[in-house]
């Protein structure tokens, strides 16, 4: 049986990359809801709403664990999923959270996210509980995700807008940041040349898979090699626009998507 991926978008595959890397024996199934992102300016309860929505297409491809690749969407509705689904459900923002306090020295930890994850204030309560000295500063950066939607996540304005968006970080030193929405891994090179090389940069979705392989560890559930290995891609929008950054961010030349349509 597969893993389920969900995300607003492209951003999800960044927890689907690493996927790859640590469990690839693992069949997956990602569902990109692109018709209806971004996520980060909706109201939660709509947002929660469009969760279960995706989570019960994913239920029906039999898959035996759930990962919220979308901090956004674990903000609003990892609770709801956890008690409605009869798999375990796996979001984000603990795996980020955790690593950002291991990493950090100064207890200077940024966040970067959609709005709706930084209103939730999901990143400075997982941050505080564990490290309650902490100074979490977040910042709402939903031009990013646009930016790598748009596919424009190589172009040199994507890199000015970055380094514009980051520069608050230069009159509040952190030496730790969280990039606290899965859309922003791909913006990596330009992050880090506007944060420098000193300051450690977290990696929420690919951070989570560790949590994954334990959880289909403790279960004995990891395939051993008797099923055949699939990655299948939806995407409630334009299968063409998804398949040419999953292709060229995956490395995976022969990669298709499917559109699907979850709405009710
Ligand atoms: N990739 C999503 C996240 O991690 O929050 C959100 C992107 C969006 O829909 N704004």
């Amino acid at each position: 049986r597969p893993i389920g991926f969900m995300d607003s978008g492209v951003g999800g595959l960044t927890a689907v990359k690493e996927a790859l890397q640590q469990l690839p024996n693992e069949s997956m199934v990602f569902l990109g809801d692109q018709a209806r992102m971004p996520y980060g300016p909706r109201p939660p309860q709509e947002v929660q709403r469009f969760s279960l929505q995706i989570a019960h297409f994913l239920e029906m491809q039999d898959i035996k664990l759930l990962v919220i690749a979308c901090n956004t969407a674990t903000a609003a509705a990892l609770p709801v999923l956890q008690e409605t689904l009869p798999i375990p459900v796996v979001g984000v923002i603990k795996a980020g959270s955790e690593q950002a306090v291991r990493q950090s020295q100064t207890g200077h930890i940024g966040v970067i996210a959609t709005e709706g994850t930084i209103n939730s204030q999901a990143y400075s309560q997982a941050i505080s509980s564990l490290a309650p000295r902490a100074h979490v500063i977040g910042l709402a950066c939903p031009e990013f995700v646009m930016a790598v939607e748009q596919n424009a996540y190589q172009a040199p304005a994507t890199k000015a807008l970055v380094a514009d968006k980051l520069a608050v970080f230069k009159r509040q030193p952190v030496d730790t940041l969280v990039m606290g929405c899965t859309h922003f891994p791909l913006l990596r090179p330009f992050i880090s040349a506007a944060m420098g090389l000193e300051v450690a940069l977290i990696d929420s979705g690919a951070e989570t898979v560790a949590t994954v392989k334990a959880i289909l560890t403790a279960n004995d559930q990891l395939n051993d090699g008797q099923e055949p290995v699939f990655h299948r891609f939806y995407t409630t929008g334009q299968p063409a626009q998804f398949e040419t950054i999953a292709k060229a961010w995956l490395g995976s030349a022969n990669l298709t998507a499917t559109a699907i349509s979850v709405a009710q």
